[in-house]
């Protein structure tokens, strides 16, 4: 009986699996997206979301393949169009749970576009940026986010750009959500990705991560690791001053910079708008 009753717990502990798809991921061996896609497994379980009402939306890139490795809806849509398809699916079928997914390059460069609109309306997904510094799938070149000076295959001699920051764009693209993550601590991002889930208007979620086949020297395990710690000033609070005084002095901080809990969601504020017409 004891015997049963532990190979029950672990099958019980195992059970997130079911959110993963049969297709194997074909991502490179140490590549921190299984992290994440773990800690997203894990998330949608304790929610206790079915498969069938999870949509994962992504765009083009090694991150672009999520969907693939779900168990549940999705769409692989275009270089930079996540949160365009995903919004049209969420107005249109409200009762389905939308995750928005895309990489550093292709939600902040091509698809850059798409940010503030999303966040300004408060549309009612889940964005995760795998952001990995990176441009993984195209082996190698600079991307919004990559280090000033860093050796890239499309600038050898360095990136002679200035970053972006996510968060503090997306504090000021007026996201109701922001939160950092890191794909180094799956139980962590799990609790962030189940706030943001469960937030009612859009949810912006930074992830950490490394790139471990083109990025041999900035973002990797080892100075992720040394560096990564959790935010110190009181998270989850409206406190926009807060949240981009942290945004700027913080680039390893994890855990949720700004959260209000208020604000409607654009599904709200239409019916609203409808009700007194
Ligand atoms: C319109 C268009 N332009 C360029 C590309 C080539 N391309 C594919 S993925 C990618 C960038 C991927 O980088 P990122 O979004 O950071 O994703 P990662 O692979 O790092 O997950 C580029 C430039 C494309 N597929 N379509
Ligand atoms: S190229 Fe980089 S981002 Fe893509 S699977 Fe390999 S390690 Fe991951
Ligand atoms: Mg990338």
């Amino acid at each position: 009986m004891e015997y049963l009753n532990e190979k029950l717990d672990q099958v019980r502990e195992r059970d997130f699996l079911q959110y993963r798809s049969s297709d194997l991921p074909t991502w490179c061996p140490g590549c921190g997206y299984f992290g994440i896609m773990d800690a997203f497994y894990k998330a949608v379980r304790e929610l206790d979301l079915k498969y069938e009402n999870i949509c994962m939306v992504s765009g083009i890139g090694c991150s672009g393949r999520t969907p693939i490795f779900s168990n549940s809806y999705g769409f692989h849509t275009l270089h930079g169009r996540s949160i365009p398809v995903a919004s049209g699916l969420k107005l249109a079928r409200e009762d389905l749970t939308v995750f928005a997914v895309a990489g550093d390059g292709d939600a902040l460069g091509i698809g850059g576009g798409h940010l503030p609109h999303v966040a300004r309306k408060n549309i009612d997904l889940t964005f995760l940026l795998f952001d990995n510094s990176i441009y993984g799938l195209t082996k190698g070149q600079s991307s919004a986010t990559t280090s000033h000076a860093m050796k890239t295959s499309s600038h050898p001699a360095g990136n002679p750009d200035t970053p972006l920051n996510p968060i503090r764009l997306a504090l000021a693209y007026g996201a109701s959500f922001v939160a950092r993550a890191y794909a180094g601590n799956p139980e962590g991002t799990k609790e962030i990705i189940k706030q943001g889930t469960v937030h009612k208007g859009f949810s912006f979620i930074q992830v950490l991560t490394p790139c471990v086949t083109f990025d041999k020297t900035h973002r990797t395990w080892k100075s992720l690791k040394e560096n990564v710690y959790d935010l110190k000033f009181p998270s989850q609070e409206k406190n926009m001053e807060a949240a981009m005084r942290a945004a700027d002095y913080e680039p390893h901080a994890t855990g949720i910079f700004f959260h209000d809990p208020d604000r409607p969601s654009y599904q709200e504020i239409l019916k609203k708008l409808k009700d007194e017409k």
